[in-house]
């Protein structure tokens, strides 16, 4: 008799998702793993990523940059932030293969290819 009240009940729950706020939480809930993890001043890049929001996780202690490009480039597509320990940031990203680097350490490259 009760079914169909506590169905919908159910249905309500599912509120709350789109967290695109961008706070630094110290304790940032897992909202899924990073895309890109930077850590001991090296970039951590899956062989691809989906076109769209992808997620960059800082891990050093230190402030590093996800920039598109290579050290010196004026206009880069995308240019995060990340102040460590334990930033992430987002970025849109579309179709095609970029070269990445860190601003502050022009040590730090890599290729992010987005399908
Ligand atoms: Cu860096």
């Amino acid at each position: 008799m009760l079914a169909a009240l506590a169905f919908g009940a159910i249905g309500l729950g599912a509120c709350g998702g789109g967290d695109s706020g961008g706070g630094s939480d110290a304790t940032d809930a897992t909202g899924g793993p990073a895309d890109v993890t930077i850590k001991t001043f090296q970039f951590s890049i899956p062989a691809s990523v989906p076109a769209g929001t992808i997620t960059v996780a800082n891990q050093d202690n230190t402030t590093h940059t996800f920039t598109e490009g290579e050290p010196g480039n004026p206009e880069p597509r995308f240019d995060l932030e990340l102040e460590g320990p334990d930033a992430e940031d987002q970025t849109e990203v579309q179709a095609g293969t970029y070269k990445v680097h860190c601003r502050i350490h022009n040590s730090m490259t890599g290729t992010l290819v987005v399908a």
